[in-house]
């Protein structure tokens, strides 16, 4: 096909992505219709839907350049994208005749959106939240880009054994992946290891260099965001690790053939494997040089952008803000001072202001186990000089310190970056806080927990420096694309303004006082169900009903989440229909997903927990299908998008304190489920835009358990209290749903109880069973149910990853948008 062919203008949008398919199938895969196998065909529809965004794409790079706009970077080790092929049609408004394309060439367009590969490049919702903010970014016409890893293998896949996870490796890229473009050109060099040695400058002094350290590569890759129905095309650069060129050559010289491979892998091994925790600290060499490849490219990359356009420094931050998504790129603090004062001869005091004046930093846990800390040592051995510039740094803001608190040595050691001991430690977070010129919390309660618990000395002496932005979600994933039908109903109300500005959802309050609006909205639910017990049955072989009420919890498994919780109403109700079979109750349709670090056992034993209560209850005859526990397996972004739309209840029901903001939450609301949650997070905003009378919140707040650890919590007084409770417990210790073995769930019955119950669970449960009695009571008042729910649609637009975005620009990185006119020809 000649180029002016595949640009002609009278095609109408189907036939364009039709011939653009046709010709990749041709001439990008070699095949026909007779030899090109069903991955063919997507490959080459995929190819035919980024065609279609290139113009812009180099439009938005170009007029960038043309401005010198101001850029925002952001930095994050992880981007859970999820599938794009559907995202990318809607953004550019082209589902439907994507649809009818594929209907067009015989293929099926929802079997073709199920092929689309899931880039799985996250652990949870550090991870989402990184892909939420690229797609506000873009439709909000905002310069920036997104640096990342591009692992070879992201999170793992999850299957069950008899119960048990089992960890599977993540092959996303054995078949390629279409949304990505190589860019050779722009590889970055690494070095790390090696020491310092001192050399004689000419007028008699000394300084240092940087020797022998060993180098290796980082290659970009580029993956298009697209604004929703606007030209902006931003991208997310993810750097791929490799051996140098010539790489060690002298190796290869003294023909030790073997040992030079063998270091060529090493090198490569660097973007092999996400680490698959979320709110721990990996603490191993490999991901402190994962860390700082991230930082050391992306810092290089966008150097080299500003050099451009500019030939001094003084307008750094006025052109580049950076964006450290929690403590995991803090060595951009360092890295920055490095290429500023190392590479480029800035002098140490402006290289200061200019770093502090572009970074921003985000945290996202007060956990102690997820707070970043690197032995001194090992820092010292990867990254000798940077050691050094943080001990620089250090000594200079513990001068200042002293001389705005003089005499005061207990508060020096508790703001020092490094922590003093038998093994020294650099503290990430110090580093991060004395970096950034704007640190935020991502929730207004975790924001204050970070000022007033974790850093109140750093509050205390730079009390402006400590925001909130509290986080948000996309609706255009989250409404638009996983739930069509809710979205179409709503525009039919409102019109479709609401999909720009999602506060618009307040105008459908009026609407709910109409019988037909609500019905038609209950039918939706009613579909959304239906389809979702159908997939359960696909992959699991359990039949739920879809009348019944779905209570979902989905989320990366923790014992703060308090899964386990969950499964300890699902044992009380079970216990309940056991002794009285008679017995009226709503019936449910219990709802989980979630992975577990590999090496989390305890988190572990309560997937083991709930897959045998899942075993037993679903077929035991007394039940008669009034409860139904489901463990969807390998929960992932994807299957977020099925669950969330025919959620009902939505568990939040994390110790209070403990989950910085969650976002699960909002968007399991903004699709009509009511939420169950506890006072955390962002659980306590969404009960202040939703109404306290639509929501159901319980437990504990964070201060009374503060209170609690101080008179001494003793979780065996509940036991020994509430014969309910007791009674549930010991059914974990004794075991009676799996005797072959029966001591499987002792060590959760010993967590609750010898241990301590660090997390409260005891504590909290007669509140949680009391209102899940309420939660229950209300499902069967349809009308009341269905009220609240709407309400809670209505009233979620603020919870929109544009509202958090633009209070990122104004708040933190000072960015205007820019919009993209002048695209010539679009090709679609
Ligand atoms: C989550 N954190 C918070 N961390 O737990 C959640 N950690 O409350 C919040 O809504 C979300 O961030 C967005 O702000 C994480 O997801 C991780 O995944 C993680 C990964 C590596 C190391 C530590």
């Amino acid at each position: 096909m000649s180029e002016q062919e595949s640009t002609r203008t009278t095609q109408t949008p189907p036939e364009k992505l039709k011939t653009r398919t046709l010709f990749h199938r041709k001439y990008s895969r070699g095949k026909d219709g007779r030899t090109a196998t069903p991955y063919d065909e997507y490959w080459s529809f995929a190819h035919a839907v980024r065609d279609l965004v290139i113009d812009r794409f180099v439009a938005t790079q170009q007029h960038y350049l043309d401005r010198d706009v101001k850029r925002l970077y952001y930095f994050s080790m992880e981007y859970l994208v999820g599938r794009l092929l559907k995202s990318n049609l809607l953004a550019l408004d082209m589902l439907g005749p994507g649809r009818e394309a594929l209907g067009q060439l015989g293929l099926n367009p929802e079997a073709m959106f199920e092929r689309d590969t899931e880039a799985g490049l996250g652990n949870g919702g550090l991870g989402r939240l990184a892909a939420c903010y690229m797609d506000s970014l873009a439709t909000l016409e905002y310069p920036a880009y997104g640096y990342g890893l591009r692992y070879e293998h992201g999170i793992f896949r999850q299957e069950f054994q008899e119960g048990w996870q089992r960890e599977r490796p993540d092959d996303w890229l054995s078949t390629g992946y279409p949304w990505e473009m190589v860019r050779p050109e722009y590889v970055q060099p690494v070095c790390v290891y090696g020491r310092l040695e001192d050399v004689r400058d000419p007028h008699g002094g000394t300084f240092q260099v940087w020797t022998d350290w060993q180098m290796f590569e980082g290659v970009p890759y580029d993956i298009p965001v697209i604004g929703y129905k606007v030209n902006t095309v931003n991208m997310l650069r993810l750097w791929s690790a490799r051996a140098a060129e010539g790489f060690q050559l002298d190796v290869f010289n003294q023909g030790d053939y073997v040992r030079a491979v063998e270091e060529k892998n090493w090198a490569e091994n660097v973007t092999k494997v996400l680490y698959p925790s979320d709110n721990t600290q990996a603490g191993r060499e490999l991901r402190l040089i994962q860390e700082y490849f991230l930082v050391t490219c992306s810092i290089r990359d966008l150097v080299r952008r500003y050099l451009k356009n500019h030939h001094d420094w003084e307008d750094f931050p006025e052109k580049n803000a950076i964006q450290m998504n929690d403590t995991h790129p803090a060595l951009a603090v360092a890295e920055l001072m490095n290429v500023l004062c190392y590479e480029h001869d800035v002098p140490w005091d402006k290289a200061w202001d200019l770093t502090v004046r572009t970074l921003g930093f985000t945290n996202h846990t007060l956990l102690p186990e997820a707070l970043e800390e690197w032995s001194e040592d090992l820092l010292r051995r990867v990254l000798p000089r940077h050691m050094e510039i943080i001990y620089r740094i250090n000594h200079q803001f513990l001068q200042r310190v002293q001389l705005s608190r003089p005499g005061n040595d207990a508060l020096l050691q508790k703001v020092s970056l490094i922590e003093e001991g038998e093994r020294k430690k650099v503290r990430m977070a110090h580093l991060a806080v004395v970096g950034s010129h704007a640190v935020n919390g991502v929730s207004e309660l975790h924001s204050r927990l970070v000022r007033e618990r974790v850093m109140p000395e750093f509050a205390d002496l730079k009390p402006d420096r400590f925001i909130n932005i509290t986080n948000g979600i996309t609706h255009r994933r989250w409404l638009v694309q996983c739930n069509p039908e809710l979205a179409e109903l709503i525009t039919s109300r409102i019109g479709d303004e609401w999909i720009y500005d999602l506060e618009q959802l307040k105008r459908l309050e009026p609407e709910i006082e109409d019988p037909d609006f609500r019905t038609r909205f209950l039918e939706i639910k009613h579909r959304n169900k239906a389809r979702l017990a159908e997939y359960i049955h696909e992959t699991t072989g359990v039949d739920v009903p879809p009348d019944s009420l779905f209570d979902v919890q989905i989320k990366r498994l923790h014992m703060y989440k308090r899964q386990l919780l969950n499964a300890m109403h699902i044992i009380t109700l079970y216990r309940r229909l056991k002794h009285n079979p008679g017995m009226e109750i709503t019936p449910r349709t219990f709802i989980f997903g979630a992975k577990a670090a590999p090496a989390y056992l305890l988190a572990k034993r309560v997937i083991k927990l709930i897959n045998t209560l899942g075993d037993v209850i679903n077929k035991d005859p007394e039940v008669d299908g009034r409860l139904k526990v489901v463990f969807l397996p390998d929960y992932n972004v994807s299957l977020a998008e099925k669950i969330i739309p025919a959620a009902d209840l939505s568990e939040q029901i994390s110790m209070a304190g403990k989950e910085a903001s969650g976002t699960g939450n909002m968007k399991l609301a903004l699709n009509g489920a009511l939420t169950i949650g506890t006072w955390d997070g962002a659980n306590i905003e969404i009960a202040e835009h939703v109404g306290e009378e639509n929501i159901f919140i319980f437990g504990r707040r964070e201060e009374e358990f503060e209170d609690l650890r101080r008179d001494g919590y003793n979780p065996w007084q509940y036991y020994d209290r509430n014969p309910e409770l007791k009674g549930v417990l010991d059914s974990l210790k004794d075991n009676e749903y799996e005797p072959e073995d029966p001591d499987v769930f002792r060590e959760l019955f010993d967590e609750l109880t010898a241990h301590g119950d660090p997390f409260f669970y005891l504590a909290d449960y007669r509140d949680y069973i009391e209102t899940q009695q309420r939660v229950a009571e209300c499902y069967r008042d349809r009308e009341r149910w269905c009220r609240a729910t709407l309400l809670n649609v209505a009233r979620m637009g603020w919870f929109s990853s544009d509202r958090a975005v633009r209070q990122y620009a104004e708040k933190v990185w000072n960015l205007e948008p820019v919009e993209v006119r002048d695209v010539g020809r679009i090709s679609t």
